[in-house]
């Protein structure tokens, strides 16, 4: 077994980070640069940088909290929000991003994954999908798991798109990643979805981020345990509830490779 990486996730606004629940009613959750170093001396894997500003000056704001963060950190920085273009792409990678992810507009414009991939390579071609359970399906698919539709646009736009079939597709047109959030559960402490982590996990093969939901370290290990190869978390760390170092305890005392 591979080692796991455990990912905390900064969600900037306007050069601070943020947090809410379901992508709303974000609070101040204190500084990139401060909550970076930190997360990196607790043992984070990798740093995401997710940028949800609303407005260009915020946009602005997201180049010089990537250079910032850039400086602290030495593990690999994971960079999203608003990427339109791969020069949006080349822009944040030249700004300190390893990887860049897309969301929105890869549902738009699918072509930007090849392109991305084609000029940075795969390994830079991270595609996000927030994920929610379809409101006006039947509970279960045939296969008897739930209905999934891609959202994009920070949840305000429920898109149809079946998740399965978007995440079939996006492998085939060069995603590297997929970092996938279960909007239903952002922010809520409620656990990852699994039945989205595993639907997903049947399908593709490159690596999946599980993200939205985790408040306890045994979230991590059920989420890991469904087939996640890392998992991405905002609110345990933001709060101090726990530190890096003691979710890699109990990881490992659950069986699962950790780098200490
Ligand atoms: P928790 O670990 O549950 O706090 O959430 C992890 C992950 O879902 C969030 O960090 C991130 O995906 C939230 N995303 C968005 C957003 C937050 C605010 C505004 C917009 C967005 O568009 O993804």
């Amino acid at each position: 077994m591979i080692a796991t990486r455990v990912i905390p996730c900064l969600d900037c606004r306007d050069g601070r980070v943020v947090k809410g629940v379901k992508f709303q009613n974000l609070r101040d959750a204190g500084s990139p640069v401060e909550l970076a170093a930190a997360y990196e001396a607790q043992g984070a894997d990798e740093l995401v940088i997710l940028d949800v500003s609303a407005t260009p000056e915020g946009k602005g704001h997201a180049l010089d909290t990537v250079r910032a963060v850039r400086n602290v950190l030495s593990i690999p920085l994971t960079v999203g929000g608003g990427v339109r273009t791969t020069d949006d792409a080349s822009a944040l990678l030249l700004a300190g991003a390893d990887k860049v992810s897309v969301n929105t507009a890869a549902v738009k414009e699918p072509k930007i994954i090849s392109d991305i991939a084609d000029r940075f390579g795969r390994q830079c071609a991270i595609v996000a999908i927030d994920a929610a359970r379809k409101l006006d399906a039947p509970s279960q698919s045939a296969d008897g798991r739930g209905i999934f539709e891609v959202v994009i646009q920070s949840g305000k736009v429920r898109t149809g798109i079946d998740v399965i079939d978007w995440a079939k597709r996006i492998t085939e047109l060069g995603a590297g990643e997929i970092l996938l959030t279960s909007f239903d559960r952002d922010g809520t402490r409620s656990g990852y979805d699994l039945e989205l982590l595993r639907a997903v996990r049947a399908v593709v093969t490159v690596p999946i981020i599980a993200s939205g939901g985790a408040a306890h370290a045994m979230h991590l290990v059920e989420a890991l345990q469904a087939g996640a190869d890392a998992v991405l978390a905002a609110s345990i760390f933001h709060d101090g509830e726990k530190t890096v170092g003691d979710v890699k305890k109990t990881l490992a005392e659950n069986g699962i490779r950790v780098r200490t």
